[in-house]
This record gives structure tokens, C-alpha cells and sequence, in this order.
């Protein structure tokens, strides 16, 4: 088998940037043993405090930032974090030439209810500044905290899934995902449906109408309410995530968060031989503005996210 630090070897010669991926996976190593038994040490329920985005924080959200935290500083790579809980960038190593943007725990309303969370991040060079488009990414990565712990990695070249083993060592469990091209499922939280789109409706209708309706196949729908595990299952089997633009979301700019949730997956999934965007523009090719700025996002199999992009084109 072969294990991070293998595979890592084969990636990049640049041992810093195999340092700053470490340390991540360590920290999601960390988050998981502690997630398998929060429910025993009391961690559980809010923590009291909202963060920047004026959400109530959860107690796990609050320690699995800190334990990213402690993982960065005790790396010198590190120049700077960026992280969902945190409303400043944090300054680390002056000499750091690596920014790590995180959402450390993401899906926070399943935390209580044992179901799939996740870690999601983007590492980007300290060189270009806090605000560089997803496609001046480094690497990007997420530990998806369910049945089993599992690391998706990209650097430039193929996504790559980890395993976390009972030695708390990494091993690949699948070299390069590949989601395929057509799929027949979709996510979409359709609660939301009288905020959508024209372009939105457009698409889900046409999904949901059938062998007989537009698409000429039929859909099914799968909604874990964590992107992380909504997004693995389409880099394992294919379909498409959509959190768009909705009339409701439409004054923050969307839903999910540019630097730490968008971009990274945008990043994985492009590496697999899918597709994102926002509707009207490429996920990766978007210039963030600040750092916890948000986005529309839809990405997974290329022709579905083809789909929603001609029906963007048409509205
Ligand atoms: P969080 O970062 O506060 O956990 O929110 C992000 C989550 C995503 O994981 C998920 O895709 C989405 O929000 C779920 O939204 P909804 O509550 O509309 O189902
Ligand atoms: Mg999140």
C-alpha cells in the first residue's frame, strides 16, 4: 500500500508543501478521534459564541479550530490562516510560505446527529496575498469524518483518497478519482425551491420530469446537508452539488464561503474530471474579494454542470 508520505514523494519535490499537507491530515486525524467520542466527553451542543458570519458556534467547531491551529503553528511553513471560525487572518511564521484557508469542522448541523462532517482546505502561496483565485491554488484537501476517515488530496495532478488506518497512518485507498462525465443524481437542498433561480427551476424541473421529460433519463435526489460528504459521494459514483444563487442568499452572494469551501472542492473535483461554477463563471476563475466572502456553487459531473450552465446562458 501506499501510504501520504509516499504519495507525496511522487507529487512534489517542494518537502514544505508536503509539510503543510501533513499537518492538515495530522489535524484531521486529530478531529476525527476526538469526533468519535465527543458525545462521551460532554462535547456536544453550542459553544455560546457566535463566529464571523453570526452563526452559532458549535463546542466541536471551536476545538477542531483550535486543533488546526496548534497543528499550523507548530509548522514554520505556515505564513497565515484563514479559517471559517476565525474573523481575522491569523499571522504564523513570518517566514511561512504557505496560507492555509480552512473550514475546520463544515456541516456543523450534523454534528449532533452522527452523521458525515468534514474538514475542508486550500493552501495557497504566501507570495500571492490573501485574495488569489482558486485557480492559483497549491493544493486542496478534506477529511470526510464518516464510516470511515477519509483524506481527498490534490495537488496538481489526480485526486487522490487516503484512509485513515487503526495506526492513525494514511493509506490510499484510491489513486486517482475519476467522476464520470453523465450521472443521474442530483443535490440540491429543495426546501429552498421558492428562492430559486429561473435558471435553477429550470434545471430541476427538467431532472425531476423523467424518461420522458427533457434529460430523457431519470434522477434521483441525495442531500446529505455536508458538503464534504455531498461531494465525496460524487467524486466516488458522480452527480452534481448545487448551492445557488437564490433570492434569499442573493444579498451575502450565495451560501458557501469562496476561499475555504468552493475553492478547494472546485479544485478536487477538477482533478477527478469534473466541472464547478458559479452559473455564469468558472468557480476557480472567480476573484475573491475578502476572505470569508461567499459564492454560488455547483459542480460535479461535467455534462450536468453543462446542463445548468446552458440554462444559465438562456436566463
Ligand atoms: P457550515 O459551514 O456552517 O457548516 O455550513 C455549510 C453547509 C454545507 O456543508 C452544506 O452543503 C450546507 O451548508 C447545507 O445547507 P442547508 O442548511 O441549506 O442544507
Ligand atoms: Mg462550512
Amino acid at each position: 500500500m501506499t501510504d501520504l508520505a509516499q504519495w507525496l514523494d511522487t507529487q512534489t519535490t517542494d518537502r514544505e508543501l508536503g509539510s503543510t499537507i501533513k499537518s492538515m491530515a495530522a489535524a484531521g486525524a486529530e478531529i476525527a478521534s476526538v469526533l468519535r467520542q465527543a458525545p462521551i466527553a460532554g462535547q456536544t451542543g453550542l459553544a455560546g459564541s457566535d463566529n464571523v458570519q453570526g452563526e452559532a458556534q458549535k463546542a466541536l467547531d471551536v476545538i477542531s479550530n483550535d486543533i488546526v491551529l496548534n497543528h499550523l503553528r507548530a509548522n514554520p511553513a505556515i505564513s497565515i490562516l484563514v479559517s471559517e471560525e476565525l474573523d481575522e487572518a491569523v499571522e504564523m511564521s513570518s517566514q511561512g510560505r504557505f496560507i492555509i484557508a480552512t473550514d475546520p469542522l463544515d456541516g456543523s448541523s450534523n454534528l449532533d446527529v452522527n452523521v458525515t462532517v468534514g474538514t475542508i482546505f486550500s493552501v495557497l502561496a504566501s507570495a500571492g496575498g490573501l485574495l488569489q483565485k482558486g485557480e492559483a491554488q497549491l493544493a486542496a484537501g478534506y477529511v470526510a469524518y464518516g464510516p470511515a476517515t477519509s483524506l481527498v488530496i490534490r495537488i496538481a495532478g489526480d485526486t487522490s483518497v487516503f484512509t485513515l488506518d487503526a495506526n492513525g497512518q494514511w493509506q490510499q485507498t484510491v489513486s486517482a478519482a475519476i467522476i464520470p462525465a453523465a450521472s443521474g443524481e442530483f443535490a440540491i437542498n429543495t426546501a429552498r425551491e421558492r428562492f430559486w433561480d429561473a435558471a435553477t427551476i429550470g434545471y430541476v424541473r427538467e431532472s425531476v420530469a423523467g424518461e420522458t421529460g427533457p434529460a430523457g433519463k431519470r434522477y434521483n435526489m441525495r442531500w446529505v446537508g455536508s458538503m464534504v460528504a455531498d461531494v465525496h459521494r460524487i467524486l466516488m459514483r458522480g452527480g452534481i452539488f448545487l448551492y445557488p444563487l437564490d433570492s434569499e442568499t442573493a444579498s451575502k452572494g450565495g451560501r458557501l464561503r469562496l476561499l475555504y469551501e468552493a475553492n478547494p472542492m472546485a479544485w478536487l473535483v477538477a482533478g477527478a474530471g469534473g466541472a464547478s461554477t458559479t452559473g455564469r463563471q468558472g468557480i476557480l476563475d472567480v476573484q475573491p474579494t475578502g476572505i470569508h466572502q461567499r459564492v454560488p456553487v455547483i459542480l460535479g459531473s461535467a455534462e450536468e454542470v453543462g446542463r445548468v450552465e446552458a440554462w444559465y446562458a438562456r436566463a
